[in-house]
């Protein structure tokens, strides 16, 4: 036997217990020994059932991720699960945790498979831009029917026991000791004497398929796939289950897998799945974490309310504050609100909607906040009224309890200077709204101490964030890139481009949607206001906002939203103003092509990026995939604005941004030395910081 795979017996009833810290992987080490258990216990008269169980906090959670893009050791799990299917005692798995990807294809090779309440099954290949490559495409729907499949293979997104036992996934849930039942469960099915069909040859949930309703919900799928081949060949592998023998199906679903696993969607996929993982690990040594109970929100408006809710959502306990009734009254009326869309939704149960209200606390008064472990200010974006905040936090907050500002763009160094606990400061940038979007912003301040930094990182997991930790400048790394990709937005108009064909190619490359759109969206009063505090203008934009155009919420923006609508509609008097300025700044009006629009906004993008690397802002390339992908819809089949300029080569991202640094003078184009340094070794590692 091995370190990573154990057989026992228990009353004639073989035990196969894999044992691969964290999560179980079918990491080679594993899936040689437990060919060879399986191979085995087949043939040996004194196993009278098999059943597979795996130590630790779950079921086996997939193959091994880091194993792809290497080449292949044997057995596969394909072999070993068709080596499960030549098996005539009942092979039974016992799951708990999360049966993932090539775990719940290994556990699909059973005859059985049984769990406890807590489990979830489900495979999420599609998130890495694959699709279950151990025969999941064809087996699942043979259980669960086709349009089942379909919609959990697509999506990704793994289900409960309870929702697995009604879709026939799973025969048995069990309370209490998982394997003792799973034993006793497998000693009765042998006690049976019958033969045991294999999924494979089970073909009844098959045969109900409508075929038409299928290929609508597949076309339906297809549509939402935004360029992403992934979703595309789930559907098509679990079509071929339908139509095709199992076996022309399994290997049609192999040649799909190896086209997947080795392009460049997948890859990106891979690198983000690693990358959100390496940006929540702290560089330096393991220090202690402060214990967070309760936490404080100062300011109950969109912002306050929305990270108040992202903390109850996580099951914390909350104080929020305002400065007088009526703001509060209206931010917990909003509040209440969301959750009830949540339930009228179905996203949300009411007894789940109670439960997380009955967290909340409401106040007026800053004494109340000194039970809170950690105090996030969420008021106006103004260094003066921060300053005030925290000045009367100072004087409430419990000694060692973390203070966080919200802020965007506010120096958090200058906010946590005006304390007495600067080691105590940092900043959480949320995203709007705060308790729906992943990314969250961790600013580390000069004095930040390591152990608030890690109790802030760890939390953010906690309540289902995504946390990647960046220094103190302006817009730190999220919003000072973005506006380096808008530096080049006016410009593009001025000399030609339409907003919508500056939003086409935007679309075109996997954006979820274009500036222009997305300024309407947010509401150009914003930007406005930004620009107006730091002495900024932009000819058009604040003509629009002058004009009161702001976007959506006025019905007039870069677009016209008639009627409430939602969707942008080209307006001519935007076109003509565009017109009219260009003529009254010189600019002779050219067509431009979408090559040359995402040239001008994406390569400053990168650009950026390797500023920010070089300054140590953020402290990995990876980090700023993460940030990218999780708060602005990068498109995740690229992998963010790093990861993509290795696809798009930096030799030549180097080269047009020298080219339009020689058509425009604009420091936005000149290369940073980083991404010189990236475009000849080909690692962002080579940058000093990076
Ligand atoms: N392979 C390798 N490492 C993995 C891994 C995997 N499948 N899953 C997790 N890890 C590492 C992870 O990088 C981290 O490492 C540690 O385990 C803890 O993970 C043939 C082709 C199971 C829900 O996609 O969704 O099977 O940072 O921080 O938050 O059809 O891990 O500690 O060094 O995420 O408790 C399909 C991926 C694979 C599941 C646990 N399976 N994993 O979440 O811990 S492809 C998946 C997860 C496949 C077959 C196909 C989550 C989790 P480190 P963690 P967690």
């Amino acid at each position: 036997m091995s370190n990573f795979v154990s057989v026992a017996s228990d009353n004639g009833v073989a035990v196969v217990t894999i044992d691969n810290p964290p999560v179980n992987a079918l990491s080679f080490h594993v899936r040689k020994p437990l060919y060879e258990a399986l191979a085995a216990l087949r043939d040996d008269p004194a196993a009278k059932a098999i059943v597979i169980a795996c130590a630790g906090r779950t079921f086996v959670a997939g193959a091994d991720i880091t194993e792809f893009g290497k080449p292949l050791e044997q057995p596969e799990l394909r072999a070993i699960i068709a080596l499960l299917e030549t098996i005539a005692k009942p092979t039974v798995a016992a799951i708990h945790g999360t049966a993932l990807g090539g775990g719940l294809e290994l556990a699909l090779g059973c005859h059985f498979r049984v769990t406890d309440h807590g489990a979830k099954l489900g495979l999420p290949e599609v998130k890495l831009g694959l699709l279950p490559g151990g025969g999941g495409t064809v087996r699942l729907p043979r259980l669960v029917g086709a349009a089942k499949a379909l919609g959990m293979i697509v999506s990704g997104t793994p289900i409960s026991a309870s929702e697995a036992k009604t879709a026939s996934l799973v025969d048995s849930v069990f309370d209490g000791d998982l394997l003792a039942q799973t034993v006793r469960f497998a000693s009765e099915m042998a006690s049976r004497g019958e033969a045991f069909v294999p999924v494979r040859d089970r073909n009844n949930r098959l045969a109900e398929t409508d075929l038409a309703a299928f290929d609508a919900q597949a076309a339906d799928l297809a549509r939402k796939a935004r360029g992403l081949e992934a979703p595309l060949a789930c559907a098509e592998a679990v079509r071929n289950a339908i139509t095709l023998p199992f076996d022309a199906a399994l290997a049609a679903e192999r040649q799909l897998f190896l086209k997947l696993v080795s392009g460049d969607q997948s890859r990106a996929q891979r690198h983000l799945f690693f990358a959100e993982r390496e940006a929540a690990k702290i560089p330096g040594k393991d220090v202690q974490k402060r214990k967070i109970a309760r936490v404080g929100i100062i300011g109950a408006g969109t912002m306050g309310g929305g990270i108040a809710m992202a903390f109850a959502n996580g099951g914390f306990p909350v104080t929020l504050l305002e400065t007088s009734a009526e703001p509060l009254q209206r931010g917990l009326a909003t509040i209440e609100k969301n959750y009830a869309v949540s339930v009228s939704r179905g996203s949300l149960t009411e007894e789940a909607k109670q439960k997380r209200l009955g967290l909340f606390k409401a106040s007026t008064d800053y004494a109340d906040l000194a039970d809170c472990d950690l105090i996030v200010e969420a008021v106006f974006e103004d260094m003066a009224v921060k300053k005030e905040v925290f000045g009367k936090v100072d004087g409430v907050a419990r000694p060692g309890a973390i203070l966080a500002t919200n802020t965007s763009y506010l120096d958090v160094n200058e906010i946590a200077a005006s304390t007495s606990r600067p080691r105590d400061m940092l900043g959480l940038h949320f995203f709007s709204p705060a308790n729906i979007m992943k990314l969250l912003e961790i600013v580390r301040a000069e004095k930040t101490a390591p152990d608030a930094l890690a109790t802030v990182t760890d939390l953010a997991r906690r309540i289902g964030k995504v946390p990647v930790v960046v220094g103190v400048c302006h817009g730190f790394v999220g919003n000072r890139m973005l506006a380096a990709r808008g530096a080049e937005n006016e410009f593009l108009l001025l000399e030609g481009a339409a907003p919508s064909e500056v939003d086409k190619a935007f679309t075109d490359f996997g954006w979820p949607m274009g500036p222009f759109q997305m300024g309407d969206l947010a509401g150009l009063d914003i930007s406005w206001r930004n620009r107006k505090a730091r002495g900024l203008t932009a000819a058009i934009a604040d003509t629009l906002c002058e004009q009161g155009r702001f976007g959506q919420k006025t019905g007039r923006g870069w677009y016209r939203y008639d009627s409430g609508a939602r969707e942008p509609v080209a307006d001519p008097d935007v076109e003509a103003l565009i017109r009219t300025k260009a003529a009254d700044l010189g600019i002779a009006q050219r067509n431009i092509g979408p090559d040359e629009i995402l040239e001008r906004t994406l390569y400053p993008l990168v650009n950026e990026g390797a500023k920010i690397l070089e300054e140590g802002i953020a402290a990995r390339a990876s980090d700023i995939d993460v940030v990218w992908v999780n708060g602005y819809g990068f498109p995740i089949g690229k992998g963010g604005p790093m990861f993509w300029a290795g696809l798009q080569g930096a030799a030549k991202i180097v080269e047009r941004l020298e080219y339009w640094h020689r058509q425009t003078g604009r420091p936005v184009f000149e290369p940073a030395p980083a991404l010189r340094r990236f475009a000849v070794t080909g690692s962002w590692e080579s940058v000093p910081n990076g």
